[in-house]
């Protein structure tokens, strides 16, 4: 909250009210706050985490809807460098987590760095300067070196283009804006949708509620949670012994990775995983007719495949009602669906998913010659890496293009992204260079062999429509490898895949020397 502490002295200021930094970021979720440990860990301390809520943790802030947690194990969703021994279940709950990433932003001392209430109008690129220039709603401006976006693939709550909908007079909101002064003891509620999000909040509100009516368009492929909670014994081995907590995490880590064998590389195997999610809901849902309402028509990963051993049970329960007509229109009391019938509620919960692969930036950003993100993103969203955009110099963003997982940890991405980061602002600052830019072949060579990979995966093969495909049928959120080989591809920054500009507008020569001094000093700061 004190930014004037941070800033360079006045002389640097543009104006009286614009803030001069090396780096800017945007967000305080899991990639903001990493990038803002990396960074001060390297001893740059001249950054500032600009977060639009009111308080830091992304989606983890806002996703507080019954029944939130985490669907991979906590003790590899969370920071290699700040491992936490004390995890209460195998699968940390949502408010765990946020309580995690307040005790990192205390341990690592985060706090002056993030300005709360800060919602991002714009950022500009100052091509004669090499500085992007980022306009907050309020009216304050900064100046930064080094611009990155941490703002998350999932931070856009999407809301149904479903007729009528502004008519509800009832009480609606989506599962990432849960309204907690609506008590819902009694209630007739309906829940839209059927993804992560649901399938958590379902088990969750089905004891409360009245009735629960829920509207199923797609069935989701559901495997048991292999999820119990860790007894003290073993919280105080992992406390007491911290490599066997390591040897834990490297396991849950392997077994993970292998998953992308049948994800990406070979999807026949997803056979073996749909035989045995289809005898999990014979086992569990009594009525046949809804067992085969219940099962999917798409392959196994197609769309996420989702954890519960609570999400079937509660439709087994008298007050849930699954409807998979398809819903025709909202009228202000009800949800009428295709058949005619009319479902009368008092509140719909919209567990409709995010704004996730179509092509959008996540505010005003322009690039070199004032070019608009969002137009060099009129096709699809791309970047090299995930991370750099060519003609968007010195910006970087977290949890870009193709980083998301079908497997495992996205903070195995964020780290490694990270680090990447890191390198090329170090490269920035400490050789003075104005600005760096990715060469537009090697990010279109990078991403035409991303493609190609992605073409042969289930997420494209596995007929079905999901959020991680636009609607095209072009795969612009997920990483087609093993986390390992992302990892590999960004420790080192390989100089010759960038244009580096100096500060007097000439462009740096990249010799072999050139590229080994920048790589050493990249990596080894
Ligand atoms: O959203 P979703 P989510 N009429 O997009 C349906 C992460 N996450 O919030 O499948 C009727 O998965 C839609 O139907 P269909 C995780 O990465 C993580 O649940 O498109 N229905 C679908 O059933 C996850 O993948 C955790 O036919 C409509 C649902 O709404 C991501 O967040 C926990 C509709 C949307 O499902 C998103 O999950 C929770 C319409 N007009 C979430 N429009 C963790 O534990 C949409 N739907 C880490």
């Amino acid at each position: 909250m004190v930014a004037h502490t941070l800033e360079r002295p006045s002389q640097n200021r543009t104006s009286q009210s614009t803030k001069v930094l090396d780096v800017v970021i945007i967000g305080s979720g899991f990639a903001g706050l990493c990038m803002g440990i990396r960074l001060k860990q390297a001893g740059i301390h001249s950054f500032l985490i600009l977060e639009k809520g009111n308080g830091i943790g992304g989606t983890w802030r806002d996703n507080d809807y019954p029944g939130a947690a985490c669907d991979v194990q906590s003790h590899l969703y969370s920071y290699s460098f700040a491992p936490k021994s004390d995890w209460s279940r195998l699968f940390g709950p949502q408010k765990e987590i946020l309580n995690y990433m307040n005790d990192c932003v205390d341990k690592f001392g985060l706090r002056p760095h993030i300005l709360l209430n800060q919602e991002v109008d714009g950022a500009f690129f100052d091509e004669r300067t090499g500085t992007w220039e980022i306009a907050v709603a309020d009216g304050e401006k900064f100046r930064a070196r080094a611009l990155v976006g941490g703002t998350g693939g999932l931070s856009r709550p999407v809301l149904p283009d479903i007729p009528g909908i502004e008519v509800f007079r009832g009480a609606k909101f989506h599962s990432a804006r849960w309204d907690h002064s609506f008590d819902l003891s009694g209630k007739t509620v309906a829940v839209i949708g059927t993804g992560a999000s649901a399938i958590q909040i379902v088990p969750a509100i089905a004891p409360k509620v009245g009735r629960l009516e829920l509207f199923q368009r797609t069935a989701p492929w559901i495997l048991p949670k292999p999820d119990a909670a860790i007894g003290g014994s073993v919280r105080g081995i992992f406390r007491f012994l911290p490599p066997l907590r390591w040897l834990f995490r490297k396991a849950i880590y392997w077994l993970n990775e292998l998953g992308v064998i049948a994800f990406a590389i070979n999807p026949k195997l997803m056979k073996i995983f749909e035989k045995f999610a289809k005898g999990f809901i014979v086992k569990s849902v009594k009525d046949p007719a809804l067992q085969a309402k219940l099962t999917p028509n798409y392959t196994i990963g197609c769309k996420r495949i989702l954890l519960s051993n609570d999400y079937y049970p509660a439709l087994n329960r008298e007050n849930v009602h699954l409807v998979t007509e398809g819903i025709r229109e909202i009228k202000k009391d009800s949800i009428l669906t295709k058949d005619g019938k009319e479902h009368k509620v008092d509140a719909i919960v919209f567990a409709t998913g995010f704004q996730a692969a179509e092509a959008v930036s996540p505010f005003e950003i322009r690039g070199k010659n004032g070019q608009l993100l969002s137009d060099a993103w009129k096709e699809a969203a791309e970047a090299y890496l995930g991370t750099t955009i060519a003609g968007f110099p010195n910006f970087f963003m977290i949890v870009g293009p193709n980083t998301g997982l079908g497997h495992s940890s996205m903070i195995l991405m964020i780290e490694s992204q990270a680090q990447y980061t890191l390198q090329c602002i170090r490269s920035l600052l400490k050789k003075d260079i104005k600005y760096l830019d990715v060469r537009k072949e090697i990010q279109d060579k990078y991403n035409s062999e991303i493609q190609e990979r992605l073409g042969r995966s289930v997420w494209l093969t596995g007929g079905c429509v999901s959020w991680y495909n636009t609607s095209s049928g072009r795969n612009t959120t997920l990483w087609p490898g093993f986390t390992f080989e992302f990892k590999a591809k960004t420790f080192f920054l390989r100089p010759s895949d960038y244009e580096f500009v100096r500060m007097d507008g000439k462009k740096e020569k990249i010799g072999l020397g050139s590229r080994v001094s920048m790589a050493l000093n990249a990596a080894l700061g």
